[in-house]
């Protein structure tokens, strides 16, 4: 009934405890200043721009979105396929409220959005969707590779891409695209894979407490 599918959140996810999200912004923030003052970026700003003369600010060009988080599963208060289903699972009744250890293994950007990719421990891959990957086009891809944390996205641009930009990455890489190493940075190595979409492989992950919970809004 309409009550019941009034208690479904917006959304199910890890909420980074505050104190990390403080250091994983400063961490992306370094990085962008960074990285926007590679030659190599440089060379493909026309992917950000659209003109090859203009600059770009990245600081100033991706908008923070709230929160930390990795969403496990969007359920839209009820209206997104599977969202009944995924509450009743019993990991996420188990493990609602729990404390887990996320492992942001790399930063990515593109020029729609920037964000953490989340490695995923087998315990955590219990409160994964079976169909994350599949609805987004990508179902060769192994269960978790959507995981992920928004940190910023362009304007007019919606957080659910941020996820679909780490998958176009991840598929490249699986179809035997090695990307371009542009250098090995302090915080890891970087590779552009075209387009505007450049990964830095983190030399050491960032361990990020985290809650599993829901957001209502
Ligand atoms: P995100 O996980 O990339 O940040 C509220 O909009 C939250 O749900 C955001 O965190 C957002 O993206 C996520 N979200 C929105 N629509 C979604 C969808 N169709 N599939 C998966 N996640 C979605």
């Amino acid at each position: 009934g309409q009550l019941e599918e009034m208690s479904l959140p917006l959304y199910f996810g890890w909420f980074l405890l505050s104190s990390i999200q403080d250091k994983v912004r400063c961490t992306a923030m370094d990085f962008l200043k960074t990285l926007d003052t590679l030659e190599a970026f440089k060379k493909h700003l026309i992917d950000f721009t659209g003109k090859a003369e203009k600059e770009v600010d990245l600081e100033q060009y991706f908008e923070a979105k709230g929160t930390l988080h990795c969403t496990t599963k969007f359920c839209d208060y009820g209206k997104a396929e599977g969202a009944k289903d995924y509450a009743e699972k019993p990991a996420v009744k188990d493990f609602y409220g729990s404390a887990f250890e996320l492992s942001l293994s790399a930063l990515f950007v593109t020029p729609r959005t920037v964000g953490a990719r989340v490695s995923l421990t087998e315990e955590q891959l219990l409160l994964w969707p079976a169909d994350a990957e599949k609805e987004a086009g990508s179902a060769s891809l192994p269960l978790g590779s959507r995981a992920h944390v928004t940190l910023g996205c362009a304007e007019g641009v919606e957080p659910v891409q941020t996820g679909l930009d780490l998958l176009e990455i991840l598929a490249l890489q699986q179809e035997g695209h090695q990307g371009e190493l542009i250098e090995e940075m302090e915080l890891g190595s970087l590779t552009y894979y075209g387009e505007g979409r450049w990964l830095l492989s983190l030399r050491e992950p960032i361990c990020s407490s985290a809650c599993f919970s829901s957001f209502y809004g």
